[in-house]
């Protein structure tokens, strides 16, 4: 098999780069180690960025999006029993889209397969080779795949960044000393918006995904398994979390259809670029998930390597090849910082003492309590700085 760009795994950086190439006129084939079923129904991210909307509407997978999607202007802190709201659109005019990225990626799938692209399912990547010459090769299960370049959408855990000689990447990283247990349950959302909490128990979220389906979180030890957590733990827990003061605020419960455990690391591997292979998404770079960044970095490489494939193929110009790593890592560390700085605000660490906790309730209560605190926060959260790679 051949083709122009060979894309090794079917999330959102792979399936995007797909669709924008298509565009362009320029051939790809993405290879993905599950089946269908399996990459439409892994329930991950649900916060997009204005940027991230915006591009999907312009290269015209929006349809569902701009119907299903909910829009929200805002979201909440919540701590001390009491919650805060950081109003992002009076504060710097921006909102969030909350969809999840499994709709996303059935948004994607269906266009590609409409277009006649090729996406092989149950096609695991085995080896990159050629990637210092011209003619790159695939080798999957089922057969190899001959390209002009190859690129890397497979995940944190794929072996595209393994193709990399040792010695030619640095590795940025940290771990952190907890995890998280998700859950998606049949019951409508009970706040209009998001709820970050910060308890002396250890954070919460509550999200959504439909005005009939609630996702929370919970932070847990990361040694935890999900036998850990019966339905019944997770529903206390997550009630007295998110409790609030007044008593004016009850978490609605109901029916459990998912539930995992989630570790947190911070990871970035500098360039993204080895030859004729390109990184993108969370095979370069993982970000912890309380700043909702990792599928929108994931979407603004794939926006950029789509562009400079685009000038390479058709004017030979590789101007923008070489440029690719440093266009993306901008907005990258600014989400790396921005990821961190929010785990760190919200998480209890295992070596908190008393003092440590009173600095968290302090840089809370500034941040929602000071207008241009508020605004530091509410220009990173929907990506209105920095977006632009
Ligand atoms: P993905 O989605 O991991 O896709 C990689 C694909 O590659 C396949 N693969 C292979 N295929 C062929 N051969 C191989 N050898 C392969 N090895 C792997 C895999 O099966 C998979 O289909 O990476 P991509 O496309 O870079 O997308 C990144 C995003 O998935 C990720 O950053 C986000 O989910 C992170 N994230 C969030 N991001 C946000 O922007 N907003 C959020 O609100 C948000 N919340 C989250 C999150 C991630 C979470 N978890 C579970 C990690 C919440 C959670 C709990
Ligand atoms: C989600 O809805 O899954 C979600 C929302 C916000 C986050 C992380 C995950 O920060």
């Amino acid at each position: 098999m051949r083709t122009q760009v060979g894309i090794i795994g079917a999330g959102p950086a792979g399936l995007l780069l797909s669709h924008l190439l298509a565009g362009h006129g320029i051939e790809s084939v993405v290879l993905e180690a599950r089946d269908r079923d399996y990459v439409e129904h892994r329930v991950r991210a649900g916060v997009l960025e204005q940027p991230t909307v915006d591009l999907l509407r312009a290269s015209g997978v929006g349809e569902r999006l701009d119907r299903q999607g909910m829009v929200h202007e805002g979201i909440e802190l919540r701590f001390d029993g009491a919650g805060h709201r950081i109003d992002f659109a009076a504060l710097t005019g921006s909102t969030i889209t909350v969809y999840g990225q499994q709709e996303v990626v059935k948004d994607l799938i269906a266009a590609r397969l409409a277009a006649g692209g090729t996406i092989r399912f149950e096609a695991k990547a085995t080896a990159v080779d050629g990637i210092d010459g011209t003619r790159p090769t695939i080798q999957f299960e089922g057969g190899e795949l001959a390209c002009d370049v190859v690129a890397g959408c497979d995940g944190f855990w794929g072996i595209a960044r393994d193709a990399v000689p040792a010695g030619a990447l640095s590795v940025y990283e940290r771990q952190y000393p907890f995890a998280w247990l998700g859950i998606l349950a049949e019951v409508p959302p009970s706040s209009k918006e998001l709820i970050y909490c910060s308890h002396e128990r250890g954070f919460a979220l509550h999200s959504m995904r439909s005005p009939q389906l609630t996702r929370l979180y919970l932070q847990v030890d990361p040694d935890d398994a999900v036998d850990a957590w019966p339905d019944e733990r997770i529903w206390t827990e997550l009630g007295t979390r998110l409790a609030v003061r007044d008593g004016d605020w009850t978490l609605g419960d109901g029916p459990i259809v998912d539930k995992g455990i989630t570790p947190m690391r911070s990871f970035v591997v500098e360039p993204m670029r080895h030859g004729r292979l390109f990184l993108a998404g969370d095979a370069a770079h993982i970000v912890p998930p309380t700043g909702a960044k990792g599928m929108n970095l994931a979407v603004n490489d794939v926006r950029i390597l789509a562009e400079a494939l685009a000038k390479w193929f058709k004017e030979g110009d590789e101007g923008p090849l070489d440029a690719y790593t440093a266009a993306c890592l901008g907005r990258v560390w600014r989400a790396q910082h921005f990821s961190w700085w929010m785990t760190s605000m919200l998480h209890r660490f295992p070596e908190d003492d008393a003092f440590q906790r009173r600095l968290q309730l302090a840089q809370l209560a500034w941040v929602t309590g000071s207008r241009a605190a508020a605004t530091g926060l509410a220009e990173n959260y929907p990506g209105v700085v920095g977006t632009r790679g």
